[in-house]
């Protein structure tokens, strides 16, 4: 394992479909590849080493795969499981009252288990967007809830060295989510009490639910769980996918303060999106930006922050922000 506090690089991946061609309401950006033209864009990005694919439209024959990773140095940091995509999950997968609705989203978690296995990734990650509602009087919130504490739970038990980790947002591609928050997918997960879990805290997710992503960092493992980041920024309001730190400095700085204080050593996944600027700048920006953030946090006095929490030092805490973070 690498000492995170004294690496002066964090391990940086992507997710891939960034590296194509994306599409809003309203028009599309960027022109769309293969799997393995992704992966070749991902070594031409300074600073990542790892990608993070989605199962199963990015994912083809697991050797192949393997060998194109092999060839190309490449990490996988995670499995990304897709369960919204496919017509019979747009109105939600595993909180639906149809049980084979369900199960088939399982099994589809349970696959993505196996390749991940297969491909040598470390966690399949899973962000239930279409599990929520539009309108009020739509749902059932007690079936839902239940019904995703079993789906989800299903899904952990199986392959338990593929640890499940749950992506909580607020909105999108439903009006609510189920899972709406940091602390939902917390709730979620010590309903499912297994320890093969945790939760995939996207920092643009947390701020759209109004959540600080450092203080909800320490949450995650302080409630004995495990956490994976991805990286990005917005302006609250919606899950813009912007480059890293580029609305939130000191809340990024602060994470990644909080991720050393933890000695976080999985990837920092880029879940960003370049829509109207150059792929590569974009992408060559977000990496510095990381890595100067976690170089930032690197090299405040740890041990002097939190002598100074520990007495209150109001005044020293705003003092040390301006100096030594925004250096005014
Ligand atoms: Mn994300």
């Amino acid at each position: 394992m690498i000492d995170v506090n004294k690496s002066k690089e964090p391990k940086q991946a992507v997710i891939i479909g960034f590296l194509s061609k994306t599409q809003d309401r309203f028009a599309e950006y960027q022109q769309p590849l293969s799997t393995r033209e992704r992966l070749e864009i991902v070594t031409k990005i300074d600073g990542f080493s790892g990608a993070e694919i989605v199962y199963p439209y990015e994912t083809g024959d697991a050797s192949e795969t393997r060998q194109w990773l092999k060839e190309l140095n490449l990490e996988i940091a995670a499995i990304n499981v897709n369960i919204k995509k496919e017509k019979e999950w747009v109105a939600g997968a595993l909180s639906r009252p149809r049980k084979q609705i369900r199960d088939r989203a399982v099994e589809m978690i349970r696959k993505s288990k196996d390749y991940a296995k297969q491909i040598g990734a470390p966690l399949v990650t899973c962000c239930p967007l279409s599990d929520g509602y539009d309108l009020l009087f739509q749902v059932d919130y007690k079936n839902a809830w239940n019904f995703m504490v079993e789906a989800f739970g299903e899904a952990a038990d199986y392959l338990p060295e593929i640890p499940l980790f749950i992506e909580p947002k607020y909105s999108e591609t439903r009006v609510h989510c189920q899972v709406d928050s940091t602390s939902k997918a917390l709730l979620l997960l010590k309903e499912i009490d297994n320890k093969n879990t945790g939760v995939t805290l996207d920092i643009g997710h947390s701020l759209q639910s109004q959540e600080n992503p450092a203080q909800m960092l320490a949450t995650i493992y302080e409630s004995g769980f495990d956490a994976y980041i991805h990286t990005n920024d917005n302006d609250t309001k919606f899950d813009w996918d912007l480059i890293g730190a580029s609305r939130h400095f000191l809340a990024y700085v602060e994470l990644m303060f909080w991720a050393r204080e933890y000695k976080y050593n999985k990837y920092f996944t880029t879940d960003a999106s370049p829509r109207i600027f150059d792929m590569i700048e974009f992408f060559n920006w977000h990496s510095a930006t990381t890595t100067g953030a976690w170089n930032l946090a690197g090299n405040l006095s740890a041990a002097e922050i939190k002598k100074m929490m520990a007495e209150e030092d109001f005044d020293g805490l705003m003092k040390m922000v301006n100096k030594e973070i925004y250096r005014l």
